[in-house]
């Protein structure tokens, strides 16, 4: 068999193992990327996330990451919403959690995926020549996934830097496999945003100082999920409702309308939009047997609460003020702040 064929076949196999789409590039095939790693990190976009300074050399260049990597294959994971993802935020005695936190934790389900599509690669490679290696990532590791998809034809990065394309919308995660293999490379995908700035206009905190950049520090996003101790006061007012992740950038997007349907079941919402009541009285156990299984685990307990208490405050709902008046002496230093925060804001 030659490799074009065996790359028809492994597209087949991608895609009847419940992945949307796959497009290959070369390793080196993205520049321009190190030299805006830098900058990010140097004007401190990346906020606490210190470990993306940490391995800054194999981030900004995936050939250095495995020198021996001939092909990197880019996979998309489809997760769409069935409803509106904003019609929580109407609902200011709830909170709203992130889409891709509704279900199971996309790391475990593309994980696994990955691994599987690789066994498969390794098992029929025998028939084209000597035994490659492979490594499997997702999001974890230090690897630009989203302008290595861009190069990969997979789709492009929005003026909200994330990755759509034309024939999936912008919900979906991306996974990625290195090989030593050599397999044919795809063309690269270009901008389709045109004139459209509706996500640049949609994000509540102003976090894109300019169009396909992002400052992480204002993203509530990095403020819910990745921020430890209190946030910065004026943010605050402007989370609303949004207790894990945010989706106002993504959920704007016109080409959404083409978005394909999310394949795994694992991504069918079990978190729903739950009452901020209810959730500010989580202790550790019940917060971890509440949220096991879900990416949402990763926050733990005492973030979750402080998230919760900058969504009661934001309630205008005086009723509530019992409940963040219950946690104005809690062991957490930011979550008594949260707490006497949101006292004094009901009050107002
Ligand atoms: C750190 C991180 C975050 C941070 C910072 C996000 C960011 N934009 O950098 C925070 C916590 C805020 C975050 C939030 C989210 N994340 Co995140 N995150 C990552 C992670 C781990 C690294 C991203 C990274 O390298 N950032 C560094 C910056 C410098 O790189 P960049 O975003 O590519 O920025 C480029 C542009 O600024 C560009 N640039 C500058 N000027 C110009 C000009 C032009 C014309 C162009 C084209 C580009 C350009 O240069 C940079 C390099 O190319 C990736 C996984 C991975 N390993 O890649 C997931 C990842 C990007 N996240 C993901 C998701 C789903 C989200 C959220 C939607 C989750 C949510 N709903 O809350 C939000 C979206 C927020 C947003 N608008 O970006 C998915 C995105 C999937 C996709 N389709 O793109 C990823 C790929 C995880 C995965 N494996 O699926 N995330
Ligand atoms: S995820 Fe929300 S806060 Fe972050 S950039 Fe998008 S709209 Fe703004
Ligand atoms: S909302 Fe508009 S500008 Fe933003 S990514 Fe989608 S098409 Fe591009």
């Amino acid at each position: 068999m030659d490799i074009s064929a065996f790359k028809d076949r492994l597209t087949t196999q991608a895609l009847s193992e419940g992945f949307s789409k796959l497009r290959i590039c070369a390793p080196d095939a993205v520049p321009a990327v190190a030299a805006r790693l830098k900058e990010f990190l140097a004007l401190g976009r990346h906020g606490q996330m210190g470990w993306m300074a940490d391995r800054e050399d194999w981030r900004g260049n995936p050939a250095a990451l495995w020198p021996q990597a001939q092909s990197v294959i880019m996979l998309a994971e489809t997760y769409t919403p069935d409803g509106d993802p904003m019609a929580g935020l109407a609902m200011p005695d709830r909170g709203v959690v992130s889409v891709y936190a509704q279900g199971k934790d996309y790391h475990d389900l593309v994980k696994r995926r990955l691994k599987r599509l690789g066994r498969w690669m390794m098992a029929e490679a025998a028939s084209i020549g000597p035994q490659p290696q492979i490594k499997v990532f997702v999001d974890t590791a230090p690897v630009m996934e989203k302008p290595l998809a861009q190069a990969a034809g997979l789709g492009w990065q929005g003026k909200h830097t994330n990755l759509l394309a034309q024939d999936l919308g912008s919900w979906f995660f991306l996974g990625a496999i290195f090989t030593t293999l050599d397999l044919p490379k795809d063309a690269p995908e270009t901008s389709h945003c045109g004139s459209c700035r509706a996500c640049l206009d949609a994000c509540p905190t102003k976090a894109f100082p300019a169009p396909y950049q992002l400052d992480a520090r204002r993203c509530i996003s990095y403020l819910t999920i990745e921020h430890k101790g209190p946030v910065e006061e004026g943010l605050r007012g402007l989370m609303g409702n949004r207790i894990y992740g945010c989706d106002d950038c993504l959920a704007v997007c016109p080409w959404n309308k083409f978005a394909a349907a999310a394949r795994d079941i694992g991504y069918q919402p079990k978190v729903g939009l739950p009452e901020l009541a209810e959730l500010a009285a989580l202790d550790d156990a019940a917060f971890r047997a509440r949220f096991a299984g879900s990416p949402i685990k990763r926050i733990g307990r005492d973030r979750m609460v402080r998230n919760v208490l900058y969504a009661i405050g934001n309630s205008g709902n005086s009723g509530l003020v019992a409940t963040a008046r219950a946690h104005v002496d809690d062991p957490d230093p930011a979550v008594a702040d949260a707490a006497r925060w949101a006292v004094d804001r009901l009050r107002q």
